[in-house]
């Protein structure tokens, strides 16, 4: 049911970083050919800082671990590929379908895979209203349960921020920032909500996530890294967005897990090209920081060693 490219393999067997990459980002949260684009130079931003990077999708009932190029093309460009989550596994899985795989299911086949470290633009989370809708991502729970470091630019304010941090705070996650006290709101650096601790590199995020597996407790650390000074949306913008999305979500009646996709396209549209290009610089900018944490805990584990 798994297939590992060869050159992830390899690594692996090395001791040598490799980071993991989701594919729900390539066929649901871009444009092609952007996404297939994003997709490639993501992976050659992970390569150029010393580690391999290996896209995770679901191909006819296989989970693949390290797309080639061609299958990158495939999942950017075929439309209609499920979004599949912890629950939706089984049922790809049995009738040998396509999957793109969202944070929760990436993190579970990188698990299974032994890959330690997995960059994404956003997390799912909790979501406003909550109280009454119960729609919280699976996400979260992968997170308390599965013992993968997932780098990300925060969660979108489309969320409950304070909820969501509420709810990784009763699971036993921790939230480092990378070199900042706030947690990122994706398109925007800040969020006016502190994280439990400011790393000033990666070396402190290693010996961190090292820390928690050598103690023996469970589940996934979660890196919190600003969007590059540059691409930092006014939040403003994107709060009067995120504000139409919503309500055109209720008007609607979107439910389920049509609810993120539907936000997200809905925000994209309102904020035109330059929320694509931010996300485009973010993701690329959680890269470097990824293959530098997954270096570094080679490193770690290879003086362990000796
Ligand atoms: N948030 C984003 N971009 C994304 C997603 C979330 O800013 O692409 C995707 C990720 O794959 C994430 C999933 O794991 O949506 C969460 O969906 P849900 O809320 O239905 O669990
Ligand atoms: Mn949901």
């Amino acid at each position: 049911m798994i297939h590992i490219h060869p050159k992830v393999k390899e690594a692996l067997a090395n001791n040598q970083p490799v980071v993991a990459l989701e594919s729900t980002i390539i066929s649901h949260g871009m444009p092609y050919p952007e996404n297939v684009k994003t997709a490639m130079e993501v992976e050659r931003v992970i390569e150029e800082n010393g580690a391999i990077a290996a896209t995770i999708g679901i191909i006819d009932g296989v989970a693949v671990i390290g797309m080639t190029p061609q299958q990158i093309e495939a999942f950017g460009s075929r439309g209609h590929i499920a979004k599949v989550s912890r629950r939706d596994l089984p049922v790809i899985f049995a009738r040998k379908e396509w999957g793109a795989t969202t944070v929760a299911t990436t993190m579970i086949l990188a698990a299974k895979a032994g890959i330690e470290v997995f960059v994404t633009g956003g997390i799912g989370g909790v979501h406003r209203g909550a109280q009454s809708s119960f729609d919280i991502s699976a996400d979260l729970q992968e997170l308390a349960n599965t013992d993968v470091t997932v780098v990300c630019a925060g969660a979108k304010a489309i969320l409950d921020l304070p909820l969501t941090l509420e709810y990784l705070e009763t699971f036993g996650v921790p939230v480092l920032g990378y070199q900042s006290d706030q947690l990122a709101a994706f398109y925007s650096r800040e969020s006016g909500l502190k994280v439990d601790a400011n790393m000033k590199d990666c070396d402190q995020i290693a010996d961190v996530v090292l820390a928690k597996r050598n103690f023996g407790l469970r589940g996934g650390v979660l890196i919190s890294n600003p969007i590059p000074k540059e691409y930092d949306m006014d939040p403003i913008v994107i709060n009067q967005a995120i504000a139409t999305a919503l309500a055109q979500m209720d008007e609607q009646g979107v439910k389920g897990n049509e609810v993120t996709p539907f936000l997200l396209a809905k925000v994209k549209e309102l904020t035109g090209g330059d929320s694509l290009e931010s996300n485009i610089a973010l993701i690329k900018n959680n890269a470097v920081v990824g293959a530098q944490i997954a270096m570094s805990l080679c490193v770690k584990k290879g003086e362990r060693h000796v």
